[in-house]
């Protein structure tokens, strides 16, 4: 006797240690509509799936996915959503990278420019002849300086709220060591961080970015990230570092066009610089450098007599 196999094609890569599974082929159709209702469709219809890709066992929770889909804007070459271990991201920056150097590693692009659709705006990449890539972001900006939460069996944190295709909160005076050996005490700290300044009345906070400085010479500030689902970022971020930049750009601690360079808590490094789209309101075009490797082609089997078919949750 045989049973339908639903059978779902894959690339994976990662970008400074943070993985990104690309879904080439065998995804839910979502209709050729606005990205972001698409992402919304996803969410509502297609929640299962998004399971069975990223989670265990076929996954785990720091995995990334994205849906390579047409774009809908008219100037955009390709579409993404990316998703994760609980639900959908705005915008991935370390996700982007992998999918561009996906889209490389499978011939569809060549060195140069290339635009992309996304639930919360397009996004210009560039794949340099190098390797590396860039991605200038969505606008991104602060929308609150020094917010100050309490936070159980800590006392006050302050810290900035800001939007980089998702929604940040940035904290530099937390009194944590941002070491690898820290790791379950920073997640704890952390989700408690995010709990708390979701109590506020801000738009949902869905990552909390620590800061510090950096032991690596030429980086500017360490990071440690905890992302929606509780994992932690293993790449410095790239709508973080996209927000941390709009913070700096808001405080005039980094001019226009200078480099920035972020760590990330296992050593892995972006570059950050930003344009000026709006000064009176603070709205800044990051763009984020770095790069991404590929480590797997392969196609995932779902088979609806497996009790864990739609993963773990
Ligand atoms: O690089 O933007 C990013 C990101 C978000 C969540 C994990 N990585």
């Amino acid at each position: 006797m045989t049973y339908p196999q639903r059978r779902i094609r894959i690339l994976d890569s990662h970008t400074g240690g943070e993985p990104t599974r690309l879904v080439l082929a065998g995804a839910p159709e979502l209709g050729d509509g606005p990205l972001q209702e698409r992402a919304r469709r996803f969410r509502a219809e297609h929640n299962e799936f998004r399971s069975a890709v990223v989670n265990e066992p076929r996954g785990s929770d720091v995995m990334v996915g994205a849906l390579l889909v047409p774009p809908h804007r008219a100037d955009c070459r390709f579409g993404v959503i990316f998703f994760n271990n609980v639900g959908c991201l705005g915008m991935c920056g370390h996700g982007t990278i992998g999918l561009v150097a996906s889209l490389s590693h499978l011939g569809q692009i060549a060195p140069g420019r290339v635009r992309i659709d996304t639930p919360v705006g397009p996004v210009e990449a560039e794949l340099h002849c190098t390797g590396e890539v860039s991605v200038e972001n969505i606008a991104s900006y602060r929308k609150a300086r020094a917010v100050a939460v309490t936070v159980p069996g800590h006392g006050e944190v302050r810290g900035d709220v800001a939007w980089g295709g998702n929604w940040f909160f940035l904290v530099e005076a937390h009194g944590h060591a941002l070491e690898l050996a820290n790791i379950e005490g920073l997640t704890d700290f952390t989700w408690r961080v995010r709990q708390a300044v979701n109590t506020q009345g801000f738009p949902e906070v869905d990552h909390v970015e620590l800061l510090a400085p950096s032991p690596r010479a030429g980086a500017h500030s360490r990071n440690f990230v905890l992302c929606p689902g509780k994992a932690y970022d293993r790449s410095p971020c790239g709508t973080g570092t996209s927000a941390k930049l709009a913070c700096l750009a808001a405080d005039g601690k980094l001019t226009e066009g200078a480099e920035w360079v972020q760590e990330s808590i296992i050593g892995s490094v972006f570059r950050g610089r930003y344009r000026w789209l709006d000064q009176g309101k603070g709205e800044v075009a990051p763009t984020i450098t770095g790069t991404a490797h590929i480590i797997a082609e392969t196609e995932q089997l779902l088979d609806p007599r497996d009790p864990f078919c739609w993963g773990i949750r």
